[in-house]
């Protein structure tokens, strides 16, 4: 008798953008192969969860026939490429969307194990042959991650990214991007070697090369990333061993020519921007608060597959997943959207107790119960974290305002806890790191300010920092800034501050 054996998987799907028939097919492969809910990821996909073994097949071979896949959304590969959803912008978003395939297509592997192993294709290559032109066997040393942003917008938290691609607009055209290298996420509690790190500015590539810098970029961490020590294994670990002088050199030499000096861009935010906007197309476009991106249907959260679904089959457009675990109900054509209207407001989708700055301005990774890397809560517990805040704003005579709240089961990362302005990451059940102090459009990281503290703890923590806030800010100043300018925390300087061109 074999274990009860069940999986999580998660698709590929560059830029976050899908069809209303695919969102419906998904929605049927959550009820046929899944635990009937969706999950909208910080990397602009979906993942479903409790695909129990027996399913494995049937799972793989229905997303197949809805033309997706899951090729690099895990492994040591290039993983999901993200980019700015951008709705109002139709032909830059087009254009963006464009390279993000473009990319992920170049960076996909290759292997016919793939069809063989899930979709009962015939064994193509033989023992030994080359299967992956660019991986080749060993493929990388660890994951790699590439994002792409439109300034003023950061909603992707570009500099999160292994490579970070900072798109350069003149005359409402991309010209070419700024390229940073080297930021992640993860740390591990106790090993001082591992820490998040934002990406160091390289350079600026132009338009027509940037699909082959990124390929070069990717193959100089295929060639030099540390393949003894998996902690160690990450692009940003190579990036300070060898240093940026380093790294320009072999960019030179493995792209055929170097970086050009950087362009000026300014980055205003990294939250979504919420509610209809009309695209320069005409075309209307709703971007919905998706509760830790949790598309289900619950007694706590209402009926928000159900509203989905049902906007699906009555939508004109596409639906274009945001990096914050959002959704956008994208190209709606002027005469459908008092139908998406009349859904949205049929199914509570965006009720008013969702809509508030805080949450909208909140995320959280998994945890627990299905990641078998959690310490904490991290999914289940933000609702109630974020109304505790809020009460306590309102004690301290703070008006609701949007803070950038991230919490995360482990230190892994994986809600981009460091871009935080408050941000927890599990310690053990029920207890935290409390940071605090990046900025509002993830160009500064936080800092830890208080180590394994309860929710009770983490609260009074913050409770004097509010009332000095509410005191002592200055006029649009945010939470984070404020913080650093009144000396709470200092700003940070990480590795890549070091290392900044
Ligand atoms: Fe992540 C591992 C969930 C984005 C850093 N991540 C995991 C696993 C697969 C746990 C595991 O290895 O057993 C989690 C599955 C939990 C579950 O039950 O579903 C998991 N990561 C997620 C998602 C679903 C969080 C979310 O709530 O949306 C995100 C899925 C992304 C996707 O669609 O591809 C997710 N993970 C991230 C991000 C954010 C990002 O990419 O922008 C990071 C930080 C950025 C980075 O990579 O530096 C991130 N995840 C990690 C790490 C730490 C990597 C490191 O360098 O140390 C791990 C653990 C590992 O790789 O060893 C990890
Ligand atoms: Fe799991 Fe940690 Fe990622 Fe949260 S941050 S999903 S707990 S690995």
């Amino acid at each position: 008798l074999e274990p009860l054996y069940q999986f999580m998987v998660r698709l590929r799907l560059p830029g976050g953008v899908l069809s209303s028939r695919q969102w419906l097919g998904l929605d049927r492969i959550a009820d046929e192969c899944a635990n009937s809910t969706l999950r909208l990821t910080t990397r602009q996909t979906f993942q479903f969860h409790g695909i129990f073994k027996e399913k494995m097949q049937t799972f793989m071979a229905m997303v197949n026939e809805l033309g997706l896949d899951t090729r690099g959304a895990c492994g040591d590969v290039n993983r999901n490429v993200i980019s700015n959803v951008n709705p109002e912008l139709s032909h830059l978003h087009r254009e963006i969307h464009e390279l993000s395939q473009a990319i992920s297509d170049r960076l996909r592997w290759r292997s016919g194990a793939y069809g063989e192993v899930w979709l009962g294709e015939e064994r193509v290559a033989a023992l030994g042959e080359e299967e992956e032109p660019f991986y080749g066997y060993k493929y990388l040393p660890r994951k790699f991650k590439i994002a792409l942003a439109v300034p003023p917008e950061n909603d992707c938290d570009v500099f999160a990214n292994d490579i970070g691609l900072i798109a350069i607009v003149e005359d409402g055209r991309i010209e070419g991007f700024n390229v940073v290298v080297g930021g992640g996420m993860g740390l591990t509690y106790g090993d001082p070697g591992t820490y998040p790190r934002l990406a160091t500015m390289a350079g600026y590539v132009p338009k027509s090369r940037i699909v082959d810098a990124c390929q070069a970029i990717c193959a100089i961490q295929r060639d030099f990333g540390c393949r003894t020590n998996r902690a160690h294994a990450r692009f940003k670990y190579t990036i300070d061993d060898y240093g940026m002088d380093w790294f320009r050199e072999r960019f030179a030499e493995y792209h055929g020519r170097g970086f050009e000096p950087a362009r000026s861009f300014s980055l205003t935010s990294n939250g979504d921007r919420f509610g209809w906007v009309e695209g320069e197309d005409g075309k209307q476009h709703l971007t919905l608060l998706i509760p830790t991106g949790r598309v289900a249907d619950t007694e706590a959260g209402g009926p928000i597959r159900a509203g989905l679904r049902k906007i699906a089959e009555n939508h004109d457009g596409d639906f274009r997943i945001t990096c914050n675990q959002n959704l956008v109900i994208a190209g709606v054509s002027p005469e459908h959207k008092p139908k998406i209207d009349a859904l949205v407001a049929e199914y509570g989708l965006d009720a008013g107790h969702r809509r508030t700055p805080l949450r909208q301005h909140s995320m959280a990774c998994v945890a627990l119960p299905t990641c078998g890397l959690a310490m904490a809560e991290s999914e289940r517990f933000l609702p109630g974290f974020i109304d505790r805040i809020e009460r306590l704003m309102a004690e301290e005579g703070l008006e609701p305002d949007a803070i950038n709240i991230r919490i995360t089961g482990c230190p892994n990362g994986c809600a981009r806890p460091y871009l935080g302005e408050i941000a927890l990451t599990g310690k053990a059940v029920g207890k935290y790191n409390l940071y605090l102090g990046a900025d509002f459009s993830g160009q500064r990281m936080n800092r830890l300010y208080r180590e394994n503290i309860d929710v009770d703890t983490i609260l009074d923590t913050l409770r004097p920092l509010f009332r000095a806030y509410g005191e002592q800010r200055q006029a649009g100043e945010h939470f984070g800034d404020f913080l650093v300018r009144s000396g709470v925390v200092e700003a940070e300087r990480t590795p890549a501050m070091l290392h900044k061109a």
